[in-house]
Protein backbone atom coordinates (compact mmCIF):
# COMPACT_ATOMS: atom_id res chain seq x y z
CA UNK A 1 0.00 0.00 0.00
CA UNK A 2 1.55 3.14 -0.60
CA UNK A 3 2.00 5.73 2.03
CA UNK A 4 -0.71 8.69 2.32
CA UNK A 5 0.59 12.10 1.91
CA UNK A 6 0.95 14.64 4.40
CA UNK A 7 0.64 18.57 4.42
CA UNK A 8 1.62 20.98 6.64
CA UNK A 9 2.75 24.45 7.43
CA UNK A 10 3.63 27.24 9.70
CA UNK A 11 3.94 30.85 9.15
CA UNK A 12 7.48 32.38 10.36
CA UNK A 13 5.69 34.85 12.35
CA UNK A 14 7.30 34.82 15.46
CA UNK A 15 11.22 34.34 17.10
CA UNK A 16 9.65 31.56 18.57
CA UNK A 17 7.18 28.25 17.91
CA UNK A 18 5.21 28.33 21.29
CA UNK A 19 3.50 25.24 23.02
CA UNK A 20 0.31 25.35 21.21
CA UNK A 21 2.30 25.47 17.88
CA UNK A 22 4.57 22.33 19.54
CA UNK A 23 1.74 20.17 21.10
CA UNK A 24 -1.25 20.88 18.35
CA UNK A 25 1.23 20.64 14.75
CA UNK A 26 4.81 19.80 15.43
CA UNK A 27 4.70 17.00 17.80
CA UNK A 28 2.10 14.78 15.30
CA UNK A 29 4.35 16.13 12.31
CA UNK A 30 6.88 14.19 13.46
CA UNK A 31 4.78 11.16 14.46
CA UNK A 32 3.35 11.01 11.13
CA UNK A 33 6.60 11.32 9.02
CA UNK A 34 6.80 7.59 9.89
CA UNK A 35 3.59 6.45 8.70
CA UNK A 36 3.22 9.07 5.68
CA UNK A 37 5.20 10.76 2.45
CA UNK A 38 5.46 14.35 4.60
CA UNK A 39 6.18 17.01 3.37
CA UNK A 40 6.14 20.14 5.79
CA UNK A 41 6.77 23.87 4.58
CA UNK A 42 7.63 27.24 6.19
CA UNK A 43 5.09 29.23 4.95
CA UNK A 44 6.66 32.69 4.51
CA UNK A 45 4.06 33.85 1.58
CA UNK A 46 1.32 33.77 4.23
CA UNK A 47 3.28 35.61 6.95
CA UNK A 48 3.89 38.69 4.71
CA UNK A 49 -0.52 38.95 5.14
CA UNK A 50 0.25 40.20 8.61
CA UNK A 51 3.01 43.44 9.60
CA UNK A 52 6.68 42.33 8.92
CA UNK A 53 10.04 43.10 8.48
CA UNK A 54 12.23 41.60 5.85
CA UNK A 55 15.42 41.19 7.60
CA UNK A 56 13.05 39.62 10.49
CA UNK A 57 10.86 37.76 8.41
CA UNK A 58 14.36 36.26 6.91
CA UNK A 59 15.78 35.16 10.55
CA UNK A 60 12.33 33.64 11.31
CA UNK A 61 12.46 31.62 8.61
CA UNK A 62 15.37 29.95 9.15
CA UNK A 63 14.65 29.24 12.90
CA UNK A 64 11.11 28.08 11.92
CA UNK A 65 13.16 25.34 9.98
CA UNK A 66 15.79 25.13 12.64
CA UNK A 67 12.90 24.51 15.21
CA UNK A 68 10.93 21.68 12.48
CA UNK A 69 14.40 19.91 12.68
CA UNK A 70 15.52 20.30 16.20
CA UNK A 71 11.75 19.04 17.51
CA UNK A 72 12.70 15.72 15.03
CA UNK A 73 11.48 16.38 11.51
CA UNK A 74 14.04 14.38 9.49
CA UNK A 75 14.92 16.29 6.55
CA UNK A 76 15.82 13.07 4.88
CA UNK A 77 12.41 10.88 5.75
CA UNK A 78 10.25 14.41 5.13
CA UNK A 79 10.35 17.03 2.43
CA UNK A 80 10.93 20.49 4.36
CA UNK A 81 11.18 23.68 2.19
CA UNK A 82 10.52 26.95 2.24
CA UNK A 83 6.89 28.01 0.66
CA UNK A 84 8.64 31.13 -1.75
CA UNK A 85 11.50 28.69 -2.99
CA UNK A 86 8.50 26.82 -4.98
CA UNK A 87 6.40 29.51 -7.46
CA UNK A 88 3.81 27.07 -7.83
CA UNK A 89 2.05 28.07 -4.77
CA UNK A 90 1.31 31.68 -6.01
CA UNK A 91 0.87 30.15 -9.45
CA UNK A 92 -1.96 27.66 -8.21
CA UNK A 93 -3.41 30.07 -6.06
CA UNK A 94 -3.95 32.80 -8.79
CA UNK A 95 -6.42 29.86 -10.50
CA UNK A 96 -8.14 28.90 -7.76
CA UNK A 97 -9.02 32.28 -6.61
CA UNK A 98 -11.06 32.36 -10.06
CA UNK A 99 -13.04 30.02 -8.54
CA UNK A 100 -13.50 30.88 -4.54
CA UNK A 101 -16.50 32.95 -4.25
CA UNK A 102 -15.76 36.28 -2.64
CA UNK A 103 -18.76 35.63 -0.10
CA UNK A 104 -17.30 32.20 0.71
CA UNK A 105 -13.88 33.67 1.67
CA UNK A 106 -15.32 36.56 3.68
CA UNK A 107 -17.09 33.70 5.82
CA UNK A 108 -13.43 32.61 7.09
CA UNK A 109 -13.68 33.34 10.92
CA UNK A 110 -9.64 33.60 10.80
CA UNK A 111 -10.62 36.53 7.97
CA UNK A 112 -12.99 38.52 10.13
CA UNK A 113 -11.01 38.15 13.34
CA UNK A 114 -7.57 39.26 11.51
CA UNK A 115 -9.04 41.65 9.50
CA UNK A 116 -11.74 43.40 12.51
CA UNK A 117 -7.74 43.47 14.81
CA UNK A 118 -5.53 45.09 11.92
CA UNK A 119 -8.12 47.47 11.07
CA UNK A 120 -9.68 48.76 7.64
CA UNK A 121 -6.00 50.13 6.52
CA UNK A 122 -4.39 47.16 7.47
CA UNK A 123 -6.73 44.66 5.46
CA UNK A 124 -4.88 43.57 2.42
CA UNK A 125 -6.35 41.48 -0.61
CA UNK A 126 -4.02 39.06 0.67
CA UNK A 127 -5.19 38.51 3.76
CA UNK A 128 -8.51 37.62 1.97
CA UNK A 129 -7.53 35.32 -0.09
CA UNK A 130 -4.91 33.76 2.17
CA UNK A 131 -7.12 30.73 2.59
CA UNK A 132 -6.78 29.84 -0.99
CA UNK A 133 -3.09 30.25 -0.97
CA UNK A 134 -3.46 27.41 1.81
CA UNK A 135 -5.27 25.43 -0.12
CA UNK A 136 -3.19 25.39 -3.19
CA UNK A 137 -0.13 24.54 -0.76
CA UNK A 138 -1.91 21.44 0.02
CA UNK A 139 -3.71 20.47 -3.28
CA UNK A 140 -0.42 20.90 -5.23
CA UNK A 141 0.96 17.75 -3.27
CA UNK A 142 -2.03 15.85 -3.69
CA UNK A 143 -2.17 15.61 0.15
CA UNK A 144 -4.53 13.07 2.14
CA UNK A 145 -3.86 14.29 4.99
CA UNK A 146 -3.30 17.73 6.82
CA UNK A 147 -2.19 17.59 10.00
CA UNK A 148 -3.70 21.04 11.89
CA UNK A 149 -4.79 22.31 14.89
CA UNK A 150 -8.25 22.46 15.19
CA UNK A 151 -8.34 26.44 14.29
CA UNK A 152 -7.87 25.60 10.73
CA UNK A 153 -10.81 23.30 10.38
CA UNK A 154 -12.86 25.70 7.95
CA UNK A 155 -9.71 26.78 5.86
CA UNK A 156 -9.82 22.69 5.15
CA UNK A 157 -13.25 22.65 4.61
CA UNK A 158 -12.84 25.47 1.38
CA UNK A 159 -9.67 23.79 0.29
CA UNK A 160 -12.03 20.48 0.42
CA UNK A 161 -14.88 22.25 -1.57
CA UNK A 162 -12.39 23.65 -4.11
CA UNK A 163 -10.53 20.54 -4.91
CA UNK A 164 -14.65 19.10 -5.77
CA UNK A 165 -15.70 22.00 -7.30
CA UNK A 166 -12.56 21.79 -10.09
CA UNK A 167 -12.89 17.98 -10.27
CA UNK A 168 -16.04 18.12 -10.83
CA UNK A 169 -15.38 21.15 -13.75
CA UNK A 170 -12.54 20.01 -15.41
CA UNK A 171 -12.33 16.30 -14.24
CA UNK A 172 -10.66 14.46 -11.76
CA UNK A 173 -7.52 16.15 -10.91
CA UNK A 174 -6.89 16.99 -6.98
CA UNK A 175 -7.16 14.45 -4.15
CA UNK A 176 -10.12 16.00 -1.83
CA UNK A 177 -7.94 16.36 1.80
CA UNK A 178 -9.26 15.37 5.11
CA UNK A 179 -7.77 17.22 8.27
CA UNK A 180 -6.48 15.44 10.39
CA UNK A 181 -6.97 17.22 13.98
CA UNK A 182 -5.39 15.31 17.48
CA UNK A 183 -8.28 15.13 19.83
CA UNK A 184 -6.51 15.06 22.80
CA UNK A 185 -5.58 18.48 24.26
CA UNK A 186 -5.37 19.32 20.91
CA UNK A 187 -5.55 23.03 22.12
CA UNK A 188 -3.05 24.71 25.00
CA UNK A 189 -4.84 27.59 25.97
CA UNK A 190 -2.63 31.09 27.35
CA UNK A 191 -1.80 30.78 30.70
CA UNK A 192 -2.86 34.05 31.41
CA UNK A 193 -6.32 33.80 29.72
CA UNK A 194 -6.63 30.34 29.92
CA UNK A 195 -10.15 30.79 27.97
CA UNK A 196 -8.16 31.99 24.88
CA UNK A 197 -6.12 30.21 22.97
CA UNK A 198 -2.00 30.13 23.85
CA UNK A 199 -0.89 32.39 20.52
CA UNK A 200 1.26 34.38 19.46
CA UNK A 201 -0.91 37.72 18.54
CA UNK A 202 -2.17 37.46 22.66
CA UNK A 203 -2.16 40.81 24.15
CA UNK A 204 0.42 40.05 26.85
CA UNK A 205 3.13 37.91 26.65
CA UNK A 206 2.70 36.62 30.12
CA UNK A 207 0.76 33.54 29.05
CA UNK A 208 2.59 32.24 25.79
CA UNK A 209 5.25 29.75 26.63
CA UNK A 210 8.11 29.73 23.57
CA UNK A 211 10.34 26.91 22.40
CA UNK A 212 12.95 29.08 22.23
CA UNK A 213 12.53 31.17 25.45
CA UNK A 214 15.64 31.04 28.22
CA UNK A 215 14.35 28.46 31.17
CA UNK A 216 14.00 31.04 33.82
CA UNK A 217 11.92 32.98 31.31
CA UNK A 218 9.33 30.02 31.10
CA UNK A 219 9.46 28.81 34.39
CA UNK A 220 8.57 32.55 36.03
CA UNK A 221 5.74 32.39 33.39
CA UNK A 222 4.24 29.08 34.54
CA UNK A 223 4.42 29.95 38.49
CA UNK A 224 2.48 32.91 37.38
CA UNK A 225 -0.43 31.10 35.63
CA UNK A 226 -3.57 32.19 36.76
CA UNK A 227 -5.86 29.85 38.65
CA UNK A 228 -8.50 30.60 40.80
CA UNK A 229 -9.40 30.43 44.20
CA UNK A 230 -10.80 26.66 45.08
CA UNK A 231 -7.34 24.97 45.47
CA UNK A 232 -8.71 21.92 44.15
CA UNK A 233 -6.73 19.64 41.72
CA UNK A 234 -9.52 18.73 38.95
CA UNK A 235 -9.96 18.97 35.36
CA UNK A 236 -13.29 21.38 34.45
CA UNK A 237 -12.73 23.58 31.58
CA UNK A 238 -15.83 25.50 32.13
CA UNK A 239 -15.24 26.59 35.90
CA UNK A 240 -11.48 26.06 36.45
CA UNK A 241 -9.96 26.93 33.31
CA UNK A 242 -6.61 27.56 34.22
CA UNK A 243 -5.67 24.76 36.83
CA UNK A 244 -7.54 22.23 33.84
CA UNK A 245 -4.87 23.70 30.91
CA UNK A 246 -2.22 23.21 33.18
CA UNK A 247 -3.13 19.49 34.12
CA UNK A 248 -4.03 19.07 29.82
CA UNK A 249 -0.31 20.41 29.21
CA UNK A 250 1.20 18.22 31.82
CA UNK A 251 -0.44 15.19 30.78
CA UNK A 252 -0.07 16.38 26.65
CA UNK A 253 3.82 16.16 27.39
CA UNK A 254 4.52 13.38 29.23
CA UNK A 255 2.16 11.16 27.02
CA UNK A 256 0.12 10.19 30.44
CA UNK A 257 -3.45 10.09 31.27
CA UNK A 258 -4.81 13.12 32.44
CA UNK A 259 -6.88 10.95 35.45
CA UNK A 260 -3.04 10.10 36.83
CA UNK A 261 -2.15 13.10 36.90
CA UNK A 262 -5.10 14.54 38.85
CA UNK A 263 -4.41 11.65 41.10
CA UNK A 264 -0.71 12.44 42.10
CA UNK A 265 -1.59 16.19 42.94
CA UNK A 266 -4.81 15.83 44.06
CA UNK A 267 -4.93 17.48 47.63
CA UNK A 268 -1.63 19.50 46.67
CA UNK A 269 -1.35 22.91 46.23
CA UNK A 270 -1.87 24.77 42.72
CA UNK A 271 2.25 25.56 43.41
CA UNK A 272 3.51 22.05 43.26
CA UNK A 273 1.72 21.26 40.46
CA UNK A 274 3.34 24.18 38.71
CA UNK A 275 6.65 23.41 39.95
CA UNK A 276 5.95 19.69 38.40
CA UNK A 277 5.26 21.79 35.18
CA UNK A 278 8.09 23.69 34.91
CA UNK A 279 10.08 20.45 34.93
CA UNK A 280 8.45 18.85 32.13
CA UNK A 281 8.06 21.91 30.01
CA UNK A 282 11.70 22.09 30.78
CA UNK A 283 12.64 18.92 29.31
CA UNK A 284 10.58 19.59 26.51
CA UNK A 285 11.69 22.22 25.50
CA UNK A 286 15.64 22.25 26.20
CA UNK A 287 16.96 19.31 23.83
CA UNK A 288 14.91 21.53 21.04
CA UNK A 289 16.71 24.74 22.17
CA UNK A 290 19.82 23.43 22.15
CA UNK A 291 19.63 21.70 19.00
CA UNK A 292 17.85 24.60 16.85
CA UNK A 293 21.25 26.82 18.15
CA UNK A 294 23.26 24.09 16.89
CA UNK A 295 21.47 24.21 13.73
CA UNK A 296 21.43 27.92 13.65
CA UNK A 297 25.30 27.91 13.83
CA UNK A 298 25.51 26.28 10.22
CA UNK A 299 23.64 28.49 8.24
CA UNK A 300 25.86 26.90 4.87
CA UNK A 301 24.16 23.34 6.01
CA UNK A 302 20.35 24.59 6.99
CA UNK A 303 20.14 26.41 3.59
CA UNK A 304 21.35 23.03 2.15
CA UNK A 305 18.92 21.51 3.58
CA UNK A 306 16.42 23.86 2.37
CA UNK A 307 17.60 23.91 -1.11
CA UNK A 308 17.30 20.32 -1.42
CA UNK A 309 14.01 20.16 0.36
CA UNK A 310 12.93 23.26 -2.45
CA UNK A 311 13.99 21.16 -5.24
CA UNK A 312 12.07 17.79 -4.51
CA UNK A 313 9.30 19.94 -3.49
CA UNK A 314 8.90 21.37 -6.69
CA UNK A 315 9.23 18.82 -8.71
CA UNK A 316 6.33 17.39 -7.45
CA UNK A 317 4.38 20.80 -7.31
CA UNK A 318 5.35 21.34 -10.82
CA UNK A 319 3.78 17.71 -12.03
CA UNK A 320 0.52 18.88 -10.69
CA UNK A 321 0.48 22.52 -11.66
CA UNK A 322 1.16 20.91 -15.69
CA UNK A 323 -2.04 19.10 -15.20
CA UNK A 324 -3.70 21.84 -13.96
CA UNK A 325 -2.97 24.02 -16.65
CA UNK A 326 -3.57 21.45 -18.95
CA UNK A 327 -7.02 20.91 -17.67
CA UNK A 328 -7.94 24.37 -17.74
CA UNK A 329 -6.60 25.15 -21.48
CA UNK A 330 -3.51 26.74 -20.74
CA UNK A 331 -1.21 26.10 -23.56
CA UNK A 332 1.46 23.59 -21.80
CA UNK A 333 4.40 23.55 -24.69
CA UNK A 334 6.24 26.42 -23.19
CA UNK A 335 5.78 25.04 -19.06
CA UNK A 336 8.27 23.73 -17.06
P1 LIG B 1 -1.78 33.46 15.13
O1 LIG B 1 -1.87 33.99 16.50
O2 LIG B 1 -1.09 34.40 14.16
O3 LIG B 1 -3.04 32.85 14.59
P2 LIG B 1 -0.74 31.01 16.16
O4 LIG B 1 0.09 31.32 17.34
O5 LIG B 1 -2.12 30.52 16.38
O6 LIG B 1 -0.74 32.27 15.21
P3 LIG B 1 -0.13 29.56 13.75
O7 LIG B 1 1.13 29.89 13.04
O8 LIG B 1 -1.40 30.09 13.23
O9 LIG B 1 0.05 29.97 15.29
O10 LIG B 1 -0.30 28.01 13.90
C1 LIG B 1 0.62 27.00 13.58
C2 LIG B 1 0.05 25.65 13.98
O11 LIG B 1 -0.06 25.53 15.38
C3 LIG B 1 -1.35 25.38 13.44
O12 LIG B 1 -1.48 24.04 13.06
C4 LIG B 1 -2.23 25.71 14.61
O13 LIG B 1 -3.47 25.07 14.54
C5 LIG B 1 -1.38 25.21 15.77
N1 LIG B 1 -1.66 25.95 17.00
C6 LIG B 1 -1.45 27.26 17.21
N2 LIG B 1 -1.82 27.60 18.47
C7 LIG B 1 -2.28 26.48 19.04
C8 LIG B 1 -2.80 26.18 20.34
N3 LIG B 1 -2.90 27.09 21.28
N4 LIG B 1 -3.16 24.91 20.60
C9 LIG B 1 -3.02 23.96 19.68
N5 LIG B 1 -2.55 24.17 18.44
C10 LIG B 1 -2.18 25.41 18.12
N1 LIG C 1 -2.99 28.64 7.96
C1 LIG C 1 -2.11 27.74 8.67
C2 LIG C 1 -0.73 27.66 8.07
C3 LIG C 1 -0.77 27.00 6.74
C4 LIG C 1 -1.04 25.63 6.49
C5 LIG C 1 -0.96 25.48 5.08
C6 LIG C 1 -1.32 24.53 7.30
C7 LIG C 1 -0.57 27.60 5.55
N2 LIG C 1 -0.67 26.68 4.56
C8 LIG C 1 -1.18 24.25 4.48
C9 LIG C 1 -1.55 23.31 6.67
C10 LIG C 1 -1.48 23.16 5.29
C11 LIG C 1 -2.03 28.22 10.09
O1 LIG C 1 -2.19 29.37 10.36
N3 LIG C 1 -1.74 27.35 10.97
Amino acid sequence: MTKPVLFSGMQPSSDSLHLGNYVGALTNWVKLQEEGDAIYCVVNQHAITSKFEPEQLRERTLTTAAQYIAAGIDPDKSILYVQSDVPAHAQLAWILGTMTGFGEAGRMTQFKDKSQRFGAEATTVGLFTYPVLMAADILLFQADQVPVGDDQRQHIELTRTLAERFNSRYGETFTVPEGFIPEVSARVYDLQEPTAKMSKSAASDAGLLRILDPANVTKKKIMRAVTDADGEIRVDREAKPGVSNLLGIHSVLTGRALDEIVAEYEGRGYGDLKKGLVEVVEATFAPIRERTEELLGDRGELMRLLAQGAERAAERADATLRLVHERIGFPIGAAR
